[in-house]
Parts: C-alpha cells; sequence; structure tokens
C-alpha cells in the first residue's frame, strides 16, 4: 500500500484502514472485557476525536484507557511521551481514566497562548501521555508489533488489544460503533450510560445517509481543499465544501424551526433537542461536531476553506455546535484547541512552512 497522500492529478486521497476487526462476546478473539482494550488518540485529529467523544458518552473511561499522542506530527509518524517509570506505574488510574486521556486544559480563558509552545515541548500530560502499556516512543511501534509487515501510514485513532498485543481495529468510524454497540455495558458502573444509544435502530439509515455526505463533503472535503496540490482542485473542493456547509445549515434551520413550534420558543426544551437526525444526540452529531469546531480555529486559515467562517456565515450551525460544547462535558473535555491548532499549524510544513501558529479567532469558540 503506498504511503503518499496525493495522487498524480494533485488530489488528496486517504488510505483506507487494515485493522477492521471488532469485540463482541461471538468474536473468537476480541471478547469484551474492562480493563483489556486501549485507545490511542490525538487530540487533534477528527477522527480520533470522534473515538473520544464515543468514550465518554458511553461512560467507558474505567473501561477503556486512552494514550494521546503529542500534538506534533513528524516524518516519523505520531509520538508518545516517556516518562520516568514510577511515574508511569503511578499514574496510570490518576490520568488515564478521564474524559480527555488525563490531558489538563492549558488555556482556561480559551485566549490561546501557542506562540509559547515550541515544536519540541514535551510536557506531560499537557502536550501528550505516555504508553503505560509498552513505554513505546512511537505509534508506529504499535503497528509493527501487531504486523511486522505493515507498510502503510501509522494513523490514529488505534483500538489496541493488551491481551493478545495487536490492533483489534483502526477505523475511527468502526471503533465507534463497537464503543457504541453496548458490548461493555455490563463493565460500566454508572447504568445511567446503558440507555445511551448513537445509533437507534429507528434512526440508522438516516444516520447513515447523511453520515456518508457529510463524510465525503465535509469531513474529508477540508482535507481535499487542504492538501490539493493544484488551484483548479483546491477551487473545486472548497466551493464543494461550502455547498454542503449550506445544505447541514437548511437541515438545522428546519429543525430548529419545527422545535420551536413544538415547544412554543422555550430555548431549554428546544436545544435538548436540536442534533442533526432525529431530536436526539446521535453519532451523526459525533462525526459533524469534529470538523465543524475545527473549522474556525484551524481549517478557514490553514485549509484556506475561507468563504465565511462558522460564527458568521452559519447561525444554525453555530448554535448547534455551541450547544454540544458548552452543554456537554463529552464534547467541551474531549476540545483540546492548542493540540487543534499547533498540530496542523506546526505539523504541516508544506502548508505552513514556518510554522507559525496564528493567534485567532479569539475566542476559539463564543459562548452560548
Ligand atoms: N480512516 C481513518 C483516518 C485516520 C487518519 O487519517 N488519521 C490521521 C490524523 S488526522 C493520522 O493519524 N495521520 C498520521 C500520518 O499521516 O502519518 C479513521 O477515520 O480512523
Amino acid at each position: 500500500m503506498s504511503k503518499q497522500w496525493a495522487s498524480t492529478d494533485g488530489a488528496f486521497k486517504r488510505q483506507v484502514s487494515s485493522f477492521r476487526e471488532t469485540i463482541s462476546v461471538s468474536h473468537p478473539i476480541y471478547k469484551p472485557a474492562k480493563n483489556r482494550y486501549w485507545l490511542y488518540v490525538s487530540l487533534a485529529c477528527p477522527w480520533a476525536h470522534r473515538t473520544l467523544i464515543t468514550r465518554a458518552l458511553k461512560g467507558l473511561t474505567s473501561v477503556i484507557g486512552v494514550t494521546v499522542v503529542h500534538w506534533h506530527l513528524d516524518e516519523k509518524g505520531w509520538r508518545m511521551l516517556q516518562p520516568d517509570s514510577t511515574a508511569a506505574a503511578d499514574r496510570k488510574n490518576d490520568y488515564f481514566y478521564t474524559l480527555s486521556g488525563g490531558i489538563k486544559d492549558n488555556d482556561s480563558d480559551h485566549s490561546h497562548p501557542a506562540g509559547t509552545i515550541k515544536n519540541d515541548s514535551q510536557r506531560m500530560f499537557i502536550d501528550g501521555t505516555f504508553d503505560p502499556n509498552h513505554q513505546f516512543s512511537r505509534l508506529s511501534e504499535l503497528y509493527l508489533k501487531s504486523n511486522p509487515d505493515y507498510s502503510a501510514r501509522f494513523t490514529v485513532p488505534v483500538l489496541w488489544d493488551t491481551e493478545t498485543e495487536t490492533i483489534v481495529n483502526n477505523e475511527s468510524a468502526d471503533i465507534i460503533r463497537i464503543l457504541n454497540s453496548g458490548v461493555f455495558d455490563d463493565f460500566v458502573d454508572d447504568k445511567k450510560f446503558n440507555s445511551v444509544n448513537l445509533v437507534p435502530k429507528e434512526l440508522e439509515s438516516k444516520i447513515d445517509e447523511f453520515n456518508s455526505w457529510v463524510y465525503d463533503n465535509i469531513n474529508n472535503g477540508v482535507y481535499k481543499s487542504g492538501f490539493a496540490e493544484n488551484p483548479a482542485v483546491y477551487e473545486k473542493e472548497v466551493t464543494n465544501v461550502f455547498n454542503h456547509l449550506d445544505k447541514v445549515e437548511q437541515v438545522l434551520k428546519e429543525k430548529y424551526e419545527s422545535l420551536e413550534r413544538k415547544f412554543d420558543g422555550n430555548t431549554k426544551d428546544i436545544l435538548n433537542h436540536y442534533f442533526t437526525v432525529g431530536e436526539q444526540l446521535s453519532e451523526a452529531d459525533v462525526r459533524l461536531y469534529t470538523t465543524i469546531i475545527r473549522f474556525d480555529p484551524v481549517y478557514v486559515q490553514h485549509f484556506k476553506c475561507n468563504f465565511t467562517t462558522i460564527r458568521d456565515g452559519y447561525p444554525h450551525i453555530h448554535l448547534w455546535l455551541r450547544n454540544l460544547y458548552w452543554n456537554n462535558p463529552a464534547f467541551r473535555a474531549t476540545t483540546n484547541f492548542d493540540h487543534i491548532k499547533l498540530h496542523y499549524t506546526r505539523s504541516h510544513t508544506r502548508i505552513n512552512l514556518l510554522g507559525i501558529t496564528p493567534l485567532g479567532p479569539k475566542p476559539d469558540i463564543r459562548s452560548l
């Protein structure tokens, strides 16, 4: 499999994920268990972010541990921080079983002090965490341990099995379905989480339909715009992104208007039902959120998606975004604007040669 992102016509191509197993009671190897599986994520990556949100929404923080890679991606891929050995042992319980994977928010007022952070910064539990399972320093080591012949890119997220020492799955769309499936429900102490279902049967086909055009045109669309290698490809892709944001805006406008009638203008009731598919939080919201939350801080300038911003051009999407962020800790606590901004602007040196991270927009996200 090729390691290149772009094809000869200058268009960005996302590689197909290689590990596609599931976890279930009937699976010959990967059975549900507590503390057996581990997630390796980047807080910058929208695909990995989906898995952290789903883990939080299903109450799986005490069932599945998390390692957060350093936000800087270099030519050898993602790296993990190296602690002294006692810290590694002591901190496993304290830090890994949190919504954010143990990363402390370094930016409490949501202004952005990126200018003070260097590429080589290695602040434990701020820039990333470590791998208590092996103390590996590179994500690639997991891939090669799982399959010594692996020759594609070393991507996050990775769902790792600590028992067989193999990757169960490295495709976020699959991983969030596994986490949502209920296979871990028995191990969750607070049973209120068991009733959470992000893909209820009656909405499944609508969620799939929404996800499929959102994936190609928005989630992946921003990358196709930003990584385009010639102007014609860029212009086509960026126009397509905004055409589909218009479509989402229309969906949410109609939703808002119908909820306004239903709840007689009561804002609290409206916001409790203000989601993209149906009137409950679903996987469709999770998958759209991780792109929209990055839009104004990064994609507008870094990927040149600058017809307008979400905050100025899309009032209904903006309200939906802020409702998720400010009213649901699973979204807020897993969103780290430092990792997001620093990763894109300092790792993609082809796009941003000097690695200067723009300080704006201020604030990263507006209040509700
Ligand atoms: N299909 C994968 C895509 C994951 C992906 O592209 N991850 C990027 C970060 S946003 C990555 O890890 N890239 C590492 C590299 O290119 O070396 C998924 O959705 O899980």
